[in-house]
């Protein structure tokens, strides 16, 4: 039986790193299958994944929770057959709800041992009315408050509370029966995502699942909530002054700013990684494409455009970017 979790959690919380700094701590005597479905066109992310030892499939386009589910089972299943891993982790995108791909695993006979929604305790005032965020807490079993650095005990406190009484409002329930699906979930405090091992080790088998399959209303969350994504390029000639100078003057409906830049002062490609207001570098070994920025929020595209006339070495791309 292979065995799988669920990563959800809004734009920006850390699922990735959670990814990274866990998996390599907890499961390195494990085969490990990392699957990613994130907005951005580029595989930033999986670059960074691939180093904790993995096999990473990532799908980039549109959102696996609507309308990618046959996608999301072809691409498991070659996964399956390629790798033969023992554990499946799937961090889904931040725009999307967890319960779809739940399903979905569960099709494929594969067993889902944690649905794990991670939430970003310094910034969840920034996306607590965002609705796809609440279900993502309601549709969990595992929720993790992370970025505990960034916060005192009070706010901590709050926040905690908050995440609670979401939980209770939007907390799953099975359509014909109206019955929980989860009878007990925990809470877990985090900082870069670090949790201990028995987060992880299945106790908290999700009740049986009763002929939910088709009857489980799937909002159309993405219009709804209108995010959407933009791609700019980013010419060459850049320091690293004028990125990190632009990522301090970014609106606050621009969630988050991923992308992969070559600068005239640092060594190797940097992975760009912004959200809510704080960014981080990575240097990357391994990346040859062009420089890129992926900005997402909601309703960007007119500030985008006006960032791009602001920044002279930002251009954006000829071509409409899918979603
Ligand atoms: N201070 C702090 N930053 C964090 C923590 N966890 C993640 N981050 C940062 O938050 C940003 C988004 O993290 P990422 O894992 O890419 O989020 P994802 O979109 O949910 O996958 C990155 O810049 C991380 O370095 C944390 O516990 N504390
Ligand atoms: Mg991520």
């Amino acid at each position: 039986m292979i065995h799988s979790f669920v990563l959800t959690g809004f734009l920006g919380v850390g699922k990735t790193t959670m990814l990274t700094n866990t998996v390599k701590e907890h499961f390195s005597d494990k085969k490990i299958a990392i699957i990613v479905n994130e907005f951005g066109d580029v595989g930033v992310d999986s670059k960074i994944l691939t180093n904790v030892h993995s096999e990473v499939l990532e799908i980039s386009e549109g959102c696996i929770c609507c309308k990618l589910a046959v996608e999301f089972e072809a691409g498991v299943t070659e996964i399956i057959n390629k790798y033969n891993p023992e554990i499946i982790f799937v961090e889904t995108s931040g725009a999307s709800e967890p319960f779809p791909i739940f399903l979905s695993l569960q099709n494929l006979g594969i067993s889902v041992e944690g649905i794990i929604c991670v939430t970003d305790v310094k910034n969840f005032d920034s996306y607590k009315e965002n609705s796809t965020a609440k279900y993502q807490i309601g549709g969990s079993n595992i929720i993790i408050l992370n970025k505990t650095d960034l916060v005192n005990d009070e706010e901590l406190e709050h926040v905690t509370k908050e995440i609670k009484a979401i939980k209770k409002q939007y907390n799953i329930k099975n359509n014909l029966t109206g019955k929980a699906i989860f009878n007990h979930y925990i809470l877990k405090n985090a900082t870069q995502g670090i949790v201990s091992k028995d987060v992880f080790d299945g106790v908290y088998k999700i009740d049986e699942i009763v002929e939910m399959g088709e009857d489980s209303v799937h909002l159309d969350h993405t219009s709804r909530d209108a995010i959407t994504q933009k791609v700019v390029y980013v010419k060459e000639g850049v320091d690293f002054r004028d990125i990190d100078s632009l990522l301090s003057t970014l609106p606050t409906n621009i969630y988050r700013v991923k992308g992969v830049v070559l600068l005239q002062d640092v060594g190797n490609p940097l992975f760009v990684n912004y959200s809510f207001g704080d960014a981080t570098y990575e240097e990357l070994r391994d990346y040859n494409e062009k420089s890129i920025l992926i900005f997402i929020g909601e309703n960007i595209e007119e500030d985008v455009a006006s960032i791009v006339k602001n920044y002279p070495f930002l251009m954006l791309p000829m071509f409409r970017t899918k979603m």
